[in-house]
């Protein structure tokens, strides 16, 4: 069968949206990061919506900056890619042109550095999930024994990491008396802008003061939240598609209709006049963490409860009756903890939430949330446990999700299948789980894991307690067992 590409598109049928503009005279404005399903579904299009509206200026060079994966799925097809937006049982298509192309960063360092520091590249933004970002998540420092930020700090001429990248980009930037770009974080980090700007900057005094003081005085780091959920694309949907399309496209993204971009109005330069789906505001962190508590934080606990549980996927997790009244409950929990922005009513918030999750044809896999814990856990429900523990609240179903994760790191479910502990801690906290033998040691052991547990919370025992408790239920009665004993304790 023959590949989606600009020679094919004509053949598309008749609904499906393509790029109403000329292709040929797209400038590319913006670099992005990290180009996986997520960007593809999200920053991507709204960059492809500017496009639409006539800014030629807003075309991306997108960048990998570990596996050539996704090169080598777009290149084939010029870029091109599906972006098929499920809700129940409708079915919408639209091509994405804004892509122009892909480059695999460790093969051609040197041509990302060049789109980096190229005029017409004004805004970088990027999906390098939490761990891209070289920063320790509890001190935010550098973490210089990591191999290849260790080799960004003895030289910049082929960078290897995400701020290597920036600083040395910015650096050309400033030596052609050229504007930095107004680099956008979009991973799910609280106060992503300020983390960014750290790891730059940090990176940069290293290297050059001047430089730093440079992106200091003229770079914008805005702070930004995302939302969409974006399931991993399955073969079973590239092989649907491609009976739809009758061509084959290997870069599709499946997603929900909801979209959702908060950016702290903080450019340096020239940005897009931004449509539906993006809203500008000065404070962009009652948002963020509105998000990552509710959204995330209940994402996570139904991942690793619905895991060990051996369930697939989010909305079959949902269809159980306590596992829904747990995700409310878990819900009254974290909502005491948010100054929410005033345009935030947040029991409609909980309401669609529930009903995105609910969403059956999305089909968003357990096992792809349950990915990098130790790098999603302290935002997602420590820091609302932390928030509740000092304003004297109880945390029942906020430990029962981290007990829950705790489980989860034995590699083994309620029904005796076996998963992967994918995450970049998994081998140190393996490594500090392994002395345990009892339920009381494994908490103990886990809240002397200072890289994910804050000490405070670590000394605080209504935490420890209340994890001994759940975690004991989920290991001699399983996952549904806690959540039913949840109920019945509430
Ligand atoms: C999910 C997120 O995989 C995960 O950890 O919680 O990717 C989630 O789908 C997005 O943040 C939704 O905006």
């Amino acid at each position: 069968m023959n590949r989606l590409s600009s020679g094919t598109l004509e053949t598309l049928p008749g609904d499906v949206i393509r790029p109403a503009y000329d292709r040929a005279a797209v400038r590319s404005g913006v670099v992005h990061l990290g180009i996986g399903a997520f960007h593809r579904a999200h920053q991507a299009v709204v960059f492809d919506d500017a496009l639409h509206a006539g800014d030629l200026r807003w075309g991306i060079v997108g960048a990998s900056l570990r596996s050539p994966q996704v090169r080598d799925q777009m290149a084939p097809q010029d870029g091109l890619y599906t972006l098929l937006v499920r809700d129940g049982g409708v079915e919408r298509r639209r091509i994405i042109g804004a892509v122009g192309k892909v480059i695999v960063a460790p093969e051609e360092p040197q041509a990302l550095l060049a789109a980096l520091a190229s005029p017409d590249t004004h805004i970088v933004t990027l999906t390098v999930t939490e761990k891209g970002y070289r920063l320790d998540p509890v001190t935010g420092t550098l973490i210089e024994d990591d191999p290849q930020l260790a080799a960004d700090l003895l030289s910049l001429e082929s960078p290897r990491t995400a701020p290597g990248f920036l600083v040395a980009a910015l650096g050309r930037r400033r030596a052609a008396g050229l504007a930095p770009f107004t680099a956008i974080s979009c991973d799910n980090l609280p106060h992503n802008g300020t983390r960014l700007r750290q790891a730059v900057l940090a990176l940069a005094h290293r290297h050059d003061p001047a430089l730093a003081a440079w992106i200091e005085a003229e770079g914008a780091f805005p702070e930004t939240m995302v939302d969409r959920i974006v399931p991993a694309t399955t073969e079973d949907d590239v092989a649907a598609l491609a009976e739809r399309l009758g061509v084959e496209d290997r870069a599709m993204v499946k997603t929900e209709p909801f979209i959702q971009w908060v950016i702290e109005d903080r450019f340096c330069g020239p940005r897009p006049d931004f449509g539906a789906g993006v809203q500008l505001t000065a404070a962009v962190a009652p948002w963020e963490e509105a998000k990552l508590r509710l959204l995330n934080g209940a994402h996570s606990a139904i991942a690793y409860l619905g895991g060990l549980a051996g369930i697939g996927h989010v909305h079959e997790v949902l269809a159980l009756p306590e596992a829904r009244l747990f995700v409310e409950s878990l819900w009254d929990e974290a909502q005491t903890t948010l100054t929410p922005p005033p345009e935030l009513d947040i029991a409609a918030y909980r309401r669609d939430l529930m009903a995105r999750f609910d969403n059956p044809t999305l089909r968003h896999s357990t096992r792809q949330i349950a990915m990098d814990g130790s790098q999603k856990l302290p935002q997602r429900l420590l820091a609302t446990i932390s928030a509740r523990l000092e304003a004297g609240q109880g945390i029942q179903a906020l430990s029962l999700a981290v007990a829950g994760w705790i489980r989860w790191q034995a590699g083994r479910d309620d029904r005796g299948g076996t998963h992967v502990v994918d995450d970049p801690l998994a081998p140190a906290l393996a490594t500090c789980l392994a002395e345990a033998r009892t339920t009381a040691q494994r908490v103990a052991a886990i809240m002397g894991f200072d890289v994910v547990i804050p000490s405070s919370l670590a000394a605080d025992d209504r935490f420890g307690a209340a994890l001994i408790h759940w975690l004991a239920i989920l290991e001699t009665q399983g996952a549904l067992a806690a959540l039913a004993r949840f109920h019945g304790e509430k």
